[in-house]
């Protein structure tokens, strides 16, 4: 498999992450932003975005979806159950991480990449996903389910990263209990702006 990437890129990590815990074969096309514009690469993902993913013939771009297919082809049945109040709920979760949890990776655009955004927006979305998540993983070690399954994997980059985003997470010890869980599996890989817990 080939997985076009750039290492400041949490979508891209999330991929990298998975394939590790999956124990896949894979290499990496590093990628420039404007390289991203070029048309050879909008032949393959027309949004202009990484990660994509070439496994074969199959191209496939956005991490939710990248996820979802390594999941079922390559991982066992517990990454993405396929009975339906689970699947649910590991969907449910994944919309988390492109809904609140984006407001904590615009924020970290914002001040890691001086993207022209406005920050206050994005800061207070961010800090909802950082509430809500603290609320839930009080009670629970998994984010979807009473295991690890792709849900945590979606959510996990953009929330390690929110001290780029000059949001601490010390005030967050259920969430820094969870990370510590994600750290602590098997073939785990940091990123870069990723603390150890
Ligand atoms: N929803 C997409 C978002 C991907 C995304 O935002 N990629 C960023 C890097 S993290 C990118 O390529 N941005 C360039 C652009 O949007 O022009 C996914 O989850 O894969």
């Amino acid at each position: 498999m080939k997985l076009y990437f750039r290492e400041v890129s949490g979508n891209a990590y999330k991929v990298r992450l998975f394939l590790e815990l999956l124990k896949q074969d894979y290499e990496l096309e590093m990628i420039t932003g404007p390289e991203q514009k070029a048309p050879e690469f909008l032949a393959l993902n027309p949004r202009g975005q990484i990660p994509v993913l070439v496994d074969g013939d199959l191209c496939l771009s956005e991490s939710i979806g990248i996820l979802v297919y390594l999941a079922r082809k390559y991982g066992d049945d517990s990454w993405f159950p396929t009975d339906p109040v689970a699947m649910a709920e590991v969907l449910g979760w994944m919309g988390f991480a492109a809904d609140e949890v984006k407001g904590l990776a615009l924020a970290r655009a914002i001040k890691k990449l001086k993207r022209p955004m406005n920050y206050e927006d994005n800061y207070n979305l961010g800090m909802r996903a950082l509430n809500t998540l603290e609320t839930r993983m009080k009670q629970r070690e998994w984010v979807a389910l009473d295991h690890v399954t792709i849900a945590d994997i979606a959510v996990y980059p953009y929330v390690g990263l929110a001290p780029d985003a000059e949001i601490s997470l010390e005030g967050f010890p259920a969430v820094r209990d969870w990370m510590q869980r994600i750290q602590n599996l098997p073939g785990y890989i940091d990123m870069p702006g990723i603390d150890r817990i």
